[in-house]
C-alpha cells in the first residue's frame, strides 16, 4: 500500500466506524449539556496514563470487558470489598491482575470537582475504553452513554467470564449469554494485540499439556521456546508476565489474528478460534485487512458496552468509584 492508499483505508475506516447505533436508552453526547467537558477529561487522563505506562491501554480496555461481562456494564468491577463483601475484583479470574483502577480515580475525582454526580463510573470506563483502544492505533469510535452505576459487586458472579483456557464452544456460549455473537467474539479477541498475562494463565501449554503430551502441537515450536524462556518450569513466581503478542507491541492492529494463524496465540482460547472452517476464516479475513477488522472491532465494542446497563432512574452516580453511596 502507498500512502495515499494507506490514507484513503484510513478515512474510509473513520467513516464507517462513526456509523454505530445506538439502542437502548444510551445517547452519544449524553454529557453534552450537564457535564460538557466530560469525555475529554476522560480522554485527556488515559492519554496521560498511557504514555506513562503503556500497559494501561490493555488494563483499561479489559476493565470495561471485565465490567460489562459480571451483572452488565455498571461500574462494579471498581467497587471495593468490605468486610462484609468480596466485590468481583477479588474474585478469581480478576484478583491482581486488572490494572488501571487508580487511574479510574484521578478521572473521578476530576470529574466530581467540574460536575459534581453526574458522570457515572460505568460511562468512565466506557470512554476509557475507547480512548485505550484509539490510543494504541485502534478505532475511534462514539460511545453512546448514559449508563447508572450498579450498587451490587460480587466476587462469585466473575464466574460469567470465559477463561483463557476455554474452547470455541464454551466461549462461544459464555458469549451468546450476554447476547453476544461467536462473530463478535472473535473480533473482540482482537484485544489480545495488546496486554501482556501472568504466565499461570497458559503455562501448561509448555510444560503439562495433557496427560500424553507434555506441549501443546498447536503452539509454534519456537514461540513455545520463546514463551519458556520467559516462564521457566515450575517457577509460581506470580509476578512473571509476557506480552499477549510478540508482533509490534501496543500497536492495535489485526496481526492479533497473523499471530493465531502462525500458532502464535498465547492462550488455548486464542488458538481455539481456528476451531472451525467458519471462525478459522474470519481469523483469515482479519489477518488481511486490518481496516475491515478494526471497524468490526467498534461495532462490537459498541454492542458490549450496552449489556445489562442501567438507565434512567435505576442504580446511582457513585461520588467514589470505589463505594456504593450511602
Ligand atoms: C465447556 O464445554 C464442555 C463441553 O465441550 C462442557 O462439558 C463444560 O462444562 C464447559 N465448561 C464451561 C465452563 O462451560
Ligand atoms: C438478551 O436479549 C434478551 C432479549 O432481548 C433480553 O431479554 C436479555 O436481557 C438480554 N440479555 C443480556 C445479558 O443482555
Ligand atoms: C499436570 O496436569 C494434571 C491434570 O491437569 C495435574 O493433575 C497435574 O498435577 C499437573 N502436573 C504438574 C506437575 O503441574
Ligand atoms: C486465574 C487466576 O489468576 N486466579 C488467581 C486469582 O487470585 C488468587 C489470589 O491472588 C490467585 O491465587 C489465583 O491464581
Amino acid at each position: 500500500m502507498d500512502r495515499g492508499q494507506m490514507l484513503a483505508a484510513t478515512v474510509l475506516c473513520f467513516l464507517l466506524s462513526n456509523i454505530i447505533s445506538s439502542e437502548a436508552e444510551l445517547q452519544v453526547g449524553f454529557y453534552n449539556y450537564i457535564c460538557p467537558a466530560a469525555e475529554s477529561i476522560v480522554h485527556d487522563e488515559v492519554k496521560r496514563a498511557v504514555s506513562y505506562n503503556p500497559g494501561f491501554a490493555a488494563g483499561l480496555l479489559r476493565m470495561h470487558f471485565h465490567d460489562c461481562f459480571v451483572r452488565g456494564c455498571d461500574g462494579s468491577v471498581l467497587i471495593d470489598s468490605t468486610p462484609f463483601n468480596e466485590a468481583e475484583k477479588d474474585g478469581p479470574p480478576n484478583k491482581s491482575s486488572l490494572r488501571g483502577f487508580e487511574v479510574v480515580d484521578n478521572i473521578k475525582s476530576q470529574l466530581e470537582a467540574v460536575c459534581q454526580g453526574k458522570v457515572s463510573c460505568a460511562d468512565i470506563l466506557a470512554f476509557a475504553a475507547r480512548d485505550s483502544v484509539a490510543l494504541t492505533g485502534g478505532p475511534s469510535y462514539d460511545v453512546p452513554a448514559g449508563r447508572r452505576d450498579g450498587r451490587i459487586s460480587q466476587a462469585a458472579d466473575t464466574k460469567d467470564l470465559p477463561a483463557p483456557t476455554f474452547g470455541l464452544a464454551n466461549l462461544t456460549a459464555f458469549f451468546a449469554k450476554k447476547n453476544l455473537t461467536q462473530e463478535d467474539m472473535i473480533t473482540l479477541s482482537g484485544a489480545h494485540k495488546i496486554g501482556r498475562s501472568h504466565c499461570s494463565f497458559f503455562d501448561f501449554r509448555l510444560y503439562n499439556f495433557s496427560s500424553n503430551m507434555v506441549q501443546d502441537p498447536s503452539l509454534d515450536p519456537s514461540y513455545a521456546e520463546l514463551l519458556k524462556h520467559e516462564c521457566p518450569k515450575d517457577s509460581n513466581d506470580p509476578n512473571l508476565v509476557v506480552p499477549l503478542n510478540t508482533l509490534p507491541p501496543n500497536a492495535f492492529d489485526s496481526s492479533y489474528y497473523r499471530a493465531v494463524l502462525e500458532g502464535r496465540g498465547l492462550f488455548v482460547s486464542d488458538q481455539a478460534l481456528l476451531s472451525t472452517p467458519e471462525s478459522a476464516a474470519l481469523v483469515q479475513q482479519y489477518a488481511a485487512d486490518a481496516c475491515f477488522f478494526k471497524k468490526k472491532f467498534a461495532e462490537a465494542m459498541g454492542k458490549m458496552g450496552q449489556i445489562e446497563v442501567l438507565t434512567g432512574s435505576s442504580g446511582e452516580i457513585r461520588a467514589n468509584c470505589r463505594v456504593i453511596n450511602s
